[in-house]
C-alpha cells in the first residue's frame, strides 16, 4: 500500500516533489507487497500514456514463440568446450570443412539497428528454440560492447540477469561477449583488478567466448584481458580491427602487411582464436580473400570475421572470406540484419548450401527463429535511424556502423543537425589529423567528439593550432592525447597533443599500471550503507564501471520498481482504450490490467487514468506536461 499512499500524496501527485523524495524516505518501502508493485506498474503506464503515447493505436503482431522442448541429447559446441577445453575446441573448429556461424541478434544486431535498446524479456523468451532449432551455430554473440551500460541506464535492468537467464536456456552454444580490452564495457581504461574481477564474474555467469578488441589495435591494451579468460579456461578471441583498405596501395599504413604483424602478435599472446573485427564494414569483397589467404598462410589459430551491412557488401564480405578459408563469421537472423547491423544468417546459409562450405543449418528452423525477430522489431522502431539503404559512403568516412546511426541524433542534440554533413566530413578531417587511426569505441567516440567540437567552434584543421590555444577540448580527447586510451600505430602528432594537453604530461605505459585496484570490499559497503542492498561483487563491478550510472539504476528500482516483466509493447507504448494486457509481479502473481478511460484535462492540468486490475477499479491521477 504504500506506493499507492504515496502516488495519493499531494505533494507527489503534483509533481511537487524531487526525484529524491522516496529515496530519502526508506520507510515507505517497508513491507513492499502485491499491491505496491501494482502501484508503480499502474503510476508507470499513465505517465506513458498521458505524457508520451497519449493512447494512441498500436498495431503489432504478437511474437510467436515455437515453444519446443530440448530434445534428449542436444548438444552443441558448449559441450565441446565442457569436454575438451579451449584447444579442444580450437582443434574441432580447424577439422571443420563447414562455414562455422555466430549469430549476433541478441547483441551487436540491436545495439547497431535500435541503439542497443532490445530489453531481456524479448531475447530470453526466444533463447530456448533457438538453443534447439539453431543448434548447429558456433555461438550466440549475447553480451557486452554496449549492451552492458544500456540495460542500467536506459532499461533499468541488470545485464547479469540478462546473463544468467540467456544461460539457464540455452545450455548448448557457446554464449560469447564483446569486451574493449582495458576498456572493459566502458569508454575508458579501468585498473586491471577490475578488468580481471569483471572477466571472472561474466565467466562464472555463463560467457565462453571473450572476442576482446584495443581501440587502437594495442595488442599491449589487451593483454592483461587476454591472460584473465585463460586463466578462467575460456576462450580468448582476440582482435584485430580492420580499417583503410589493403587493396588501395596509396593508403600505405594499413596494408596487407600490418594486418599480418598484427596477427602474429597476437597469436604470441596466446589467444586461440583471431578476430577480424570490420566494425565499420571496410573490408571489401576481394579484400576480405586476401586478408583471410594471407593470414591463414600465416598464423595457425582459427580465424572469426566480423563485419557489418551498412555499405551493403557484407554478404559478399562474408562468402569471400569463406572461399579464402575463414572458420567463422558473424551474421544475424535476418529480419534483424542488414543495414548497420551484421549480414543476414539466413542469406549465407542458402548460398552455401550444397558447396563444400555448406553450413549444415536448416533453412526452415531459423526461418522461425526469424519470424520472431520480426515481430519484435516494430515495437521498438523508434529506435532506428531511419535509415533505409546500403551506404557506400561509409568507404569514405570509416564511421563504425553503431556510431553512424547515433552520430545524427547525437549531432542534433548539440543543435547541429543542419550542419550534419559538414560533421561527416570532419569526422574524416579529424581522422587524418591525428594520423589516420582505428577507429571503435571509444577510439571512434573521441573522433566524433572532436569532429561535432571543431564544427561547433567553427574551427578546420588548419586554424586549430592557433585558435585552439584558449579552448578546452572534450574529455575523451583530453584522455586520448594523454594516453589514456594506449598508444596509437605511428605515434601522436605533437604539435595537437601539446595543444590539447596544455602542459599535462602524457604518459607512454599501459594505463592499467598507473591506475590504483578498485576497492571492492569498500565499494559494497558504500553500496549497503547509502541504498540498503546486500551488495554482490557484481554489484561491485558494475558500480566500478559505471558509479553514476549504477546509483542512479538503483535510486529508479526503489523510486518505481522493477519492470522487467512487463511487455516491451507495453513498456514502450502503454496501453489504449479497452485494451488489457498481464504482467506477472515480483511475487509471481498475475495481473490482468485494462485501460478504461483518459480522462479530459482538468482544470489543474490533470488527467485521470481509470484501470481495472484484477477485476477491481483503480484510478490514477497525472500532471499532463504537454
Ligand atoms: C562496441 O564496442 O560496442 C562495438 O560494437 C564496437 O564495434
Ligand atoms: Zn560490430
Amino acid at each position: 500500500a504504500f506506493l499507492i499512499n504515496v502516488i495519493n500524496h499531494s505533494v507527489f501527485a503534483e509533481g511537487r516533489c524531487n526525484t529524491g523524495f522516496i529515496g530519502e524516505h526508506p520507510e515507505l518501502f517497508k513491507g513492499a507487497s502485491r499491491e505496491d508493485f501494482e502501484g508503480s506498474v499502474l503510476k508507470f503506464i499513465a505517465e506513458k500514456v498521458v505524457n508520451e503515447t497519449h493512447g494512441s493505436e498500436k498495431n503489432f503482431d504478437v511474437p510467436v514463440v515455437p515453444g519446443l522442448s530440448y530434445p534428449e541429447g542436444l548438444r552443441g559446441t558448449k559441450q565441446i568446450l565442457e569436454e575438451r577445453g579451449p584447444e579442444g575446441v580450437v582443434e574441432w573448429i580447424k577439422g571443420q570443412k563447414k562455414l562455422l556461424l555466430t549469430d549476433t541478434t541478441m547483441r551487436d544486431a540491436h545495439q547497431s539497428l535500435m541503439a542497443t535498446r532490445m530489453r531481456t524479456k524479448d531475447i530470453t523468451k526466444i533463447a530456448k528454440d533457438t538453443s534447439i532449432l539453431a543448434k548447429d551455430l558456433f555461438s550466440l554473440g549475447c553480451w557486452g560492447g554496449a549492451t552492458f551500460d544500456v540495460s542500467y541506464r536506459f532499461l533499468k535492468e541488470s545485464p547479469w540477469e540478462r546473463l544468467r537467464e540467456i544461460r539457464r536456456e540455452v545450455p548448448n552454444v557457446l554464449l560469447q561477449m564483446l569486451i574493449r580490452g582495458s576498456n572493459a564495457v566502458g569508454y575508458k581504461n579501468y585498473p586491471d583488478n577490475v578488468i580481471e574481477e569483471f572477466i571472472r564474474q561474466a565467466s562464472d555467469s555463463g560467457i565462453d567466448v571473450f572476442r576482446i578488441f584495443d581501440s587502437l589495435n594495442w595488442v599491449k591494451g589487451m593483454e592483461v584481458s587476454i591472460r584473465e579468460v585463460i586463466k578462467n579456461g575460456k576462450i580468448a578471441e582476440a582482435c584485430i580491427c580492420y580499417t583503410g583498405d589493403i587493396l588501395d596501395h596509396k593508403k600505405g599504413k594499413y596494408s596487407l602487411e600490418y594486418y599480418i604483424e598484427k596477427a602474429k602478435e597476437i597469436e604470441k599472446t596466446g589467444a586461440h582464436i583471431l578476430g577480424i573485427k570490420d566494425m565499420s564494414a571496410l573490408l571489401k569483397p576481394y579484400a576480405a580473400y586476401q586478408l583471410v589467404k594471407a593470414l591463414k598462410e600465416n598464423i595457425s589459430i582459427p580465424i572469426h570475421l566480423h563485419t557489418h551491412d551498412t555499405t551493403g557488401n557484407g554478404v559478399a564480405t562474408c562468402l569471400m572470406a569463406a572461399e579464402a578459408g575463414v572458420d567463422i563469421v558473424d551474421t544475424s537472423f535476418d529480419s534483424m540484419s542488414g543495414l548497420t547491423s551484421q549480414p543476414s544468417l539466413n542469406s549465407i546459409v542458402a548460398a552455401l548450401e550444397n558447396t563444400g562450405r555448406d553450413t549444415g543449418i536448416d533453412l526452415d528452423d531459423i526461418q522461425q527463429i526469424s519470424d520472431y525477430w520480426n515481430a519484435v522489431r516494430p515495437v521498438y522502431a523508434q529506435f532506428e535511424s531511419g535509415l533505409k539503404s546500403g551506404s557506400a559512403e561509409i568507404y569514405k568516412y570509416e564511421i563504425p556502423g553503431g556510431q553512424y546511426s547515433n552520430l545524427k541524433p547525437q549531432v542534433e542534440s548539440f543543435g547541429l543537425g543542419h550542419r550534419f554533413n559538414e560533421v561527416k566530413e570532419m569526422y574524416r578531417g579529424v581522422n587524418h589529423m591525428l594520423g589516420d587511426i582505428v577507429k571503435v569505441t571509444p577510439s571512434s567516440k573521441m573522433v566524433g567528439d572532436m569532429a561535432i567540437f571543431m564544427v561547433k567552434n567553427n574551427l578546420t584543421p588548419e586554424t586549430l593550432l592557433e585558435e585552439g590555444k584558449y579552448l578546452a577540448f572534450p574529455d575523451s580527447v583530453v584522455a586520448y592525447f594523454k594516453g589514456m586510451m594506449g598508444q596509437p600505430d605511428g605515434g601522436f602528432p605533437v604539435d595537437i597533443q601539446k595543444l590539447v594537453l596544455k602542459g599535462e604530461e602524457p604518459i607512454t605505459c599501459r594505463p592499467g599500471e598507473l591506475l590504483c585496484p578498485e576497492d571492492f570490499e569498500g565499494i559494497k559497503d558504500h553500496l549497503e550503507s547509502q541504498y540498503g542492498i546486500e551488495a554482490s561483487i557484481e554489484d561491485a563491478i558494475s558500480y566500478a564501471l559505471y558509479p553514476d550510472v549504477y546509483k542512479e539504476y538503483l535510486k529508479y528500482l526503489k523510486e518505481y520498481g522493477d519492470f522487467s516483466s512487463m511487455g516491451s509493447d507495453i513498456y514502450f507504448h502503454g496501453l489504449t482504450e479497452g485494451e488489457t494486457c498481464e504482467i506477472e509481479s515480483n511475487k509471481g502473481e498475475m495481473l490482468v490490467i485494462t485501460l478504461l478511460q483518459i480522462s479530459k484535462v482538468d482544470s489543474q492540468g490533470f488527467r485521470t487514468v481509470t484501470f481495472e486490475v484484477n477485476g477491481n477499479r483503480t484510478e490514477i491521477k497525472v500532471a499532463d506536461k504537454s
